[in-house]
């Protein structure tokens, strides 16, 4: 076995292999110092938390204590390979600062307590609510971190029992637009696509979407078709040069916020060569006219002078897309946290549609997820939508879910759209949300406009639960912190990306008294006394287990069906694919194969709404539309981002990510390989910019929006010019090797806008107009990995180059041959030639 540096080489030793091919097996380790393999007591099952791959591993256990991880070899998803955060971020679980009592808070201080104070604390004010207000003053705000059990269990208690509307994750700020970009193409949440169309494509499109830091495992299954024999053609849109970017045929980049005007040009492109699907599209879809009456109007050159990328390159890419053979599209947040989010997002679907690429092997979208349980957020209907993805303007549906949970019709809300999470906010801030439950999710650094947010946190007349593993931003606000158990300390299920289901099984004890989420809502829907119509109580399951059952009849029959799937057979092998079935007992690959999609007005799961207003589409409306439930192609104008550069705040600021951490990095900033390679805030200028303003290297800037300002070192890096990034994972709380609280703020979130997308209700935070100046100069480099997007522009020494410390060293065992058999479906190079 090899042993290399994975923060220096994050996605490992290549494994080349062939279009059509299987992907080789690489099998990723990484153990605590002074243990091996042999030393292990017991591997136990599970798959990634920090991201949404759902990269498949085991966890080491020694002496009750996770000591490490293992990729695992027989699954589908990552054939063994693990990540960097993967690799490293286990740590964070044995972090000595873990939340281990429930606190109380007593004289304006959080003081420890036990169980029954504070659950008693919860309980009896959401009990006088109810009775002063109603179910309309409690609101459950979630996250895309917990397990389908949770969630469904979560759901059933906010929906079935306290019968609130208020309820949301922390995926509307995540995936609400891939969920949303679904729905108003296919009728319904799902991705059509598969990993293994990585494997058989021929033109990989990115659309906003830095694979390479975010999903480090698929960027490494991409970047072995791309050191094969045949590889795919890459398309990249994405305004810095991002590794996908370097690895590109046609990288684009265009100005924030003008991804529709670039999407209507490629389609424009596109359909006046006449690269359709006449036969597909006539016997699939509805709304292909109005595409290109629309489109019709985006000639490359008027995109290029809104977009800045110039016409001929979008014309070359539309002529790649237009010759694919095999076409995968992917889309994240630089189209979902954009300006148009939504209706950006389905002009990629309009491209596989029209060009009839869905449910063939090489031909998927995947509307990517990001955090690794959102998909299950969705589904189990903790986040705004009806469990099972029922349809909450279809009253069928609605009694349907009602028989489910043996309730009233009539108590499940559904009187109008579920309220959205930016909403929610606005309720609190006017004081008709009285009690708001956080769980697994930051909000006081990952909410746009921080000062605003935690105006609204901070109030005496809102009471805030906070559940967590950590003291964090956001629980240092609360009234009442409940700590949680996470990852490795109790078990449940969840649903990645590619629809696969993996289970991942409790390990070790959590600390103290913390207990599993699931116990919680549990423990609280029995105190509540929630009932069904008979005076049974409502929640009739107590172990993940029997909670995955009840979650199990609530999907039979819907697009989400897990009734084929058993946590026995989720052990052993590979993660399963729903739906899974009597129909399709080992899942499905790809779904759409027979252009069969799950938009039947009967069955779908919304009617859809206008992509620029945002207004629900009538159902009498969609019947007339789309009554046999074809795939409805559904165009749209451009419009600008609301906040547009001025005199006064003449750049667009962007925020987003590195590889070495996840999110507001409770988890990341406490190991210490993924800490020390990116110790602290940044920003991305670029080499002209840089001149403008007077920057050099590593000089102190302060950047500021009409918000706020924060203080960052500048990295002068391949970002498009008149943009600045600013990665969003550093708050302003003491974490080990962080920053003290000391009020020059460094969250990217102080600076972000309150705006959000109409349809998908996606907070907007990749475009803002911003201003940049010099605090003072400085003495080295900024603090930014030199291995990813943020990398130097130019060239720069090799001791500048990133390195793990030296417990980064990393197991990687390599299997089989590296070429890999073609299985007669993959491309020849003859496709190439036609181009
Ligand atoms: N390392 C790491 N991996 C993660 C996470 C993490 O925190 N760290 N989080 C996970 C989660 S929850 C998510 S949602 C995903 C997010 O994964 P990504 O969406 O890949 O990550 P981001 O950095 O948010 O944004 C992607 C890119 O959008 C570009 N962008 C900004 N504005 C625009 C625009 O107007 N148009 C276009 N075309 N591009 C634009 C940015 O330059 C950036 O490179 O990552 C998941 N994986
Ligand atoms: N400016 C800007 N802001 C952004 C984004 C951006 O690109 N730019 N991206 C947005 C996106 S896509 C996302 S997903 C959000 C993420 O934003 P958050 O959800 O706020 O980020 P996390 O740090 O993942 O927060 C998860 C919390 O759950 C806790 N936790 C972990 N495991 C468990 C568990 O098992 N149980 C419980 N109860 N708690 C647990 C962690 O300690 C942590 O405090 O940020 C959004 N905000
Ligand atoms: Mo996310």
């Amino acid at each position: 076995m090899g042993r290399i540096d994975r923060i220096a080489e994050p996605w490992g030793t290549r494994t080349p292999y062939r279009g059509g091919g299987t992907w080789p097996v690489r099998v990723d380790t990484h153990l605590a110092e002074g243990v091996d393999a042999e030393s292990v007591d017991r591997w136990v099952q599970t798959a990634s938390i920090l991201h949404s791959n759902g990269d498949a591993m085991d966890i080491a256990v020694k002496d009750n204590r996770i000591v490490g991880v293992r990729g695992r070899a027989s699954d589908r998803v990552n054939h063994g390979r693990l990540g960097p955060k993967d690799l490293y971020g286990w740590q964070a679980n044995a972090s000595p600062d873990r939340l281990t009592r429930p606190l109380i808070r007593e004289g304006g201080k959080l003081v420890e307590t036990d169980w029954e104070t504070a659950m008693d604390r919860v309980v009896s004010r959401s009990k006088a609510l109810l009775a002063e207000q109603g179910p309309s003053a409690l609101g459950f705000y979630t996250t895309g971190q917990l397990f389908a059990e949770e969630y469904y269990t979560l759901g059933t208690i906010a929906h079935g029992g306290i019968g609130t509307n208020h309820v949301d994750g922390n995926t509307r700020l995540c995936t609400a637009t891939a969920a949303e970009a679904l729905k108003e193409s296919f009728g319904c949440d799902g991705q059509p696509g598969s990993y293994t169309d990585v494997d058989h494509a021929d033109v990989i499109a990115l659309y906003g979407h830095n694979v390479a830091e975010t999903q480090t495992v698929l960027w490494t299954r991409m970047l072995d078709r791309l050191a094969g024999p045949n590889p795919p053609k890459i398309i990249c849109v994405d305004p810095r040069l991002t590794e996908v970017a370097r690895a590109a045929t046609v990288h684009l980049a265009p100005r924030p916020g003008t991804n529709v005007a670039l999407m209507n040009a490629i389609l424009h492109h596109i359909i006046a060569n006449g690269w359709v699907d006449g036969d597909y599209i006539q016997a699939h879809t509805v709304g292909y006219q109005d595409l290109e009456k629309e489109v019709a109007k985006y000639a490359p050159a008027l995109a290029a002078e809104i977009t800045g990328v110039p016409a001929a390159k979008i014309e070359e890419a539309a002529r790649i897309l237009g010759h694919a053979e095999r076409l995968l599209s992917t889309v994240l947040q630089g189209f979902y946290q954009s300006n148009q989010g939504t209706a950006a997002a389905v002009q990629v679907n309009n491209i596989n549609i029209i060009r009839g690429m869905l449910g063939k092997p090489g031909c998927g979208i995947l509307q990517m997820n990001g955090q690794p349980t959102a998909e299950n957020t969705r589904e189990c209907g903790a986040d705004g939508d009806l469990a099972a993805f029922r349809n909450w303007s279809n009253d069928a549906h609605i009694k349907d879910l009602a028989r489910v949970w043996n309730v009233d019709p009539m108590s499940i809300p559904h009187y109008s759209p579920p309220t959205h999470l930016m909403q929610m906010m606005r309720y609190a801030e006017d004081g008709s949300i009285r009690l708001l439950w956080v769980s697994g999710t930051n909000p006081a650094v990952s909410l746009p406009e921080l000062r605003r947010i935690r105006s609204i946190l901070e109030q005496d007349r809102l009471f805030l639960v906070v559940q967590d593993i950590f003291l964090t931003e956001t629980a240092q606000l609360a009234d009442v912190v409940l700590p949680a158990a996470t990852w490795g300390e109790k078990t449940g299920t969840f649903t990645n990306v590619d629809r696969t289901v993996h289970l991942s099984e409790k390990a070790v004890d959590p600390p103290g008294e913390a207990r599993p989420d699931l116990d919680i809502f549990i423990d609280y829907a029995h105190r509540m006394g929630l009932k069904d119509k008979d005076g049974e109580p409502l929640i009739k399951w107590d172990s993940p287990e029997s909670a995955f059952e009840a979650w199990k009849e609530c999907t039979r029959g819907r697009p989400c069906d897990y009734t084929g799937i058993t946590y026995g057979k989720l052990l052993g092998g590979s993660g399963i694919q729903w739906p899974c079935n009597e129909e399709n007992p080992d899942g499905t690959e790809r779904i759409y194969a027979d252009g069969k999609f799950w938009a039947h007005p009967d069955y779908c799961e919304t009617y859809g709404r206008d992509l620029i207003t945002g207004a629900p589409v009538d159902p009498t409306e969609y019947k007339a539309l789309n009554p046999e439930g074809r795939a409805l192609i559904k165009a749209a104008e451009y419009v600008p981002p609301h906040e547009l550069p001025s005199k006064e705040f003449p750049l667009q600021l962007i925020t987003g990510r590195t590889l070495f951490h996840f999110h507001t990095r409770t988890k990341t900033a406490r190991a210490p390989e993924l800490q020390a390679a990116a110790p602290d805030v940044w920003v991305e200028l670029s080499a002209h910019d840089a001149g403008t303003y007077g920057f050099a290297e590593g000089d102190l800037a302060e950047v500021a929006t009409p918000r706020g300002s924060v203080q960052a070192k500048v990295r002068i890096g391949g970002i498009r010019g008149g943009v600045v990034f600013l990665p969003f994972h550093y708050g302003y709380w003491d974490t080990p090797g962080g920053h003290e609280p000391d009020g020059a703020g460094r969250a990217a979130n102080e600076l972000t806008i309150t705006d959000w997308d109409a349809a998908s209700k996606q907070p907007i935070f990749k475009t803002a107009a911003a201003r940049i100046s010099k605090v003072r100069s400085g003495d080295g480099p900024a603090p930014a990995p030199t291995n990813t997007a943020s990398a130097p522009a130019g060239d720069f020494p090799a001791e500048a180059r990133t390195r793990g410390i030296p417990s980064a060293l990393a197991g990687e065992e390599i299997s089989g041959d590296s070429t890999g058999p073609a299985d007669g479906n993959g491309g020849t190079d003859e496709g190439e030639a036609s181009l």
